[in-house]
């Protein structure tokens, strides 16, 4: 039997599916360190990962291990590069979390915009005493403008929920989506600087990269309203966590609604600070159905990569299909 790395703890009847098929190492316990990782994959010929750095290091004291499948649409936690030299293959789990990742996108900009939270740590601290008419002035979301930066699945979800909102709505991406998507959405594509001064509420869904750090950092936050909200439920690194601290202090952004955050789960304190901001601690996708739905597509995507029979080596989700078939390097 094959063996595989399960890295976190995940559903138990997930890892009875996999026990079917390989001879399962499980840590159902803390975070693996790189050396733990390393030590672990040693003998694997594949892993399930959520979010855990694999880069050539690691790759390269795995002789045997010929898949990754992160646990997550997003794989920046992968060095591609490395897989690539390495012919190890990287799945992920796309859109089975589109929708409840757009609903929590839309929760924490409505919470942001309308100071859903920070009125009720006020209340729970005993200060409402009278009703008053200014009493946390928060910026609409109906009829306002929505500006999505990263018009992918999840970008675009977000976008449809707009249509309830009577919403205009603006996005901004690497290239334009395909004309008959604009119009479905009714969205217009703007470049990121009068996205940035257009939008009433911004919103991040563009994968991390290089060239996406600090997407939004003090010269971007300074070119938004002073009425804006900004969301990010991307990842973190695609904002300046410090200039947005520093730009919410100074109320030159209204609020802001963050799931992600640079170097999590340790924030940075400044965060902590300021009020007029919504904090969570990555759960966009966090539904039972959906991360089910997660867990099992990257249950399968490592089955088909590493089974046998027709689709042998072919699994649903490849981040790097060019490497199947090849010998590993
Ligand atoms: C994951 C996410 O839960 O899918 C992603 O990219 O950010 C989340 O849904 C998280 O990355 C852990 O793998």
């Amino acid at each position: 039997m094959q063996k595989i790395l399960v890295a976190r703890p995940i559903f138990p009847d997930v890892i009875e599916r996999l026990k079917q098929h390989f001879e399962v190492d499980w840590n159902n316990g803390e975070v693996l360190s790189a050396e733990e990782l390393t030590r672990r994959l040693a003998d694997k010929d594949g892993a399930l990962t959520a979010g855990d750095p694999v880069g050539a290091a690691v790759l390269a004291a795995a002789p045997r291990l010929r898949v990754v499948s992160n646990m997550a649409v997003g794989y920046n936690n992968f060095d591609m590069a490395a897989f690539n030299a390495s012919n190890v293959l990287g799945t992920n789990t796309p859109d089975v979390l589109n929708e409840s990742t757009a609903d929590f996108g839309w929760a924490l900009m409505m919470a942001a915009a309308r100071r859903v939270t920070e009125s009720e740590h006020w209340l729970r601290a005993g200060k409402w005493q009278k009703w008053a008419y200014d009493g946390f002035l928060g910026t609409d979301v109906y009829g306002s403008t929505l500006g999505v930066i990263g018009m992918g699945r999840i970008g675009q979800a977000l976008a449809r929920r707009a249509r309830g909102f009577n919403m205009q709505v603006i996005y901004h991406n690497r290239s334009r989506v395909a004309p008959e998507i604009e119009a479905e959405l009714n969205a217009q594509y703007v470049s990121k600087t009068e996205l940035l001064k257009r939008a009433d509420h911004v919103v991040l869904v563009l994968p991390y990269t290089k060239d996406n750090h600090h997407t939004i950092g003090a010269a971007e936050l300074a070119q938004m309203k002073p009425t804006a909200t900004l969301t990010n439920i991307a990842r973190g690194g695609i904002v300046d966590d410090a200039a947005l601290a520093e730009a919410l202090r100074a109320k030159r952004i209204a609020a802001a609604g963050l799931d992600v955050y640079e170097g999590e789960p340790n924030l940075n304190p400044a965060l902590l600070t300021v009020p007029n901001v919504v904090l969570t601690p990555h759960i966009a996708s966090a539904t039972e159905s959906t991360r089910r739905a997660m867990a099992n597509l990257a249950a399968d995507n490592l089955i088909a990569a590493l089974g046998e029979g027709p689709n042998a080596g072919r699994p649903a989700n490849p981040i790097n299909p060019d490497v199947i078939g090849k010998a590993r390097a």
